[in-house]
């Protein structure tokens, strides 16, 4: 059995300030990518940060990133989609003009920690339509059970093909809190078939991370869900926690995906001439 891990190098709230380490220009994140690519990771999960190292759906900064990480590795593209609390809809949704083989697709709006995260229904429906039309796969994003039924009336509707593919998200102030209970309340509703990962975001990281390797989920591992390898340490890093979760899964007897390997266990539609 294989597991896909997914690095998530950088996400729209923490700074340099709280993690030196954290990348946020494009170079940096590209330099992580590749670091996480050669400790196991198949896909990068990406988000984009300005001089000022706030999150953007600038376009022109996605493409330097996304080229500068092609010219490192192979590894799968998912480009988030949810970018940044403050960044309007309007703009998040162009990023599916780059063609990423992935991107993400958040179902719901929701409180988000101190913030709101905006996802209104008609945007969404949109979304989930270009992403269909130019074929880019839509990874769901679930904070809460109703987000689950919100991606099967989206599949209802049309707007999604199966396979689906899930991010099951922990923690977030505002979604559903990460215990196991809820993990595996969710993992038993997903429509059979579906690929899934654990976000456990923050403290519950690495327990919940297992806790969904050894149910037969695939990871995610990066600065964007925690910034410490353990308690009062920060991680030097993205390719230490991508390292550590591919140990995880060896040690559960479990082979760390390729690329190649990820694209099938994906049903990932062939590259569409956009980025990997
Ligand atoms: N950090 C995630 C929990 C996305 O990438 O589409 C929220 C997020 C969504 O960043
Ligand atoms: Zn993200």
């Amino acid at each position: 059995m294989s597991v896909i891990i997914t690095v998530a190098p950088t996400g729209p709230i923490a700074t340099k300030a709280d993690n030196p380490h954290l990348p946020t220009t494009p170079e940096e994140i590209a330099d992580a990518v590749l670091g996480a690519y050669r400790a196991g990771a198949a896909v990068a999960h990406i988000h984009l940060r300005d001089e000022s190292q706030r999150p953007t759906a600038d376009l022109g900064i996605a493409r330097r990133a996304l080229d500068l990480i092609a010219d490192r590795c192979p590894i799968l593209i998912q480009l988030s989609t949810g970018v940044g609390l403050d960044v309007p809809f309007e703009d998040r949704e162009k990023l599916v003009g780059l063609r990423p083989r992935m991107a993400t697709l958040n179902p719901c709006s929701m409180s988000f920690g101190d913030g709101e995260f905006l996802n209104p229904p008609r945007g969404v429906r949109r979304l989930a339509a270009a992403m269909r039309d130019v074929g880019v796969k839509p990874e769901l994003e679930v904070y809460d059970s109703g987000h689950l039924d919100a991606c099967l009336r989206l599949l209802d509707e049309g707007l999604l093909a199966e396979p689906l593919q899930f991010s099951i998200v922990l923690g977030v102030g505002g979604g559903m809190a990460a215990t196991a209970d809820n993990l595996l309340a969710m993992v038993r509703r997903l429509p059979p078939g579906s690929a899934w990962q654990v976000i456990a975001v923050g403290r519950a990281n690495l327990r919940l991370t297992g806790i969904g390797l050894a149910m037969g989920g695939n990871a995610r591992a990066g600065l964007e869900d925690t910034l410490h390898l353990r308690k009062g340490e920060l991680s030097p890093g993205n390719t230490p926690l991508v390292r550590r979760t591919a140990q995880l899964a060896n040690a559960l007897d479990q082979k760390v995906a390729d690329v190649t390997a990820a694209e099938v266990m994906l049903s990932l539609p062939a590259g569409n001439g956009g980025n990997q």
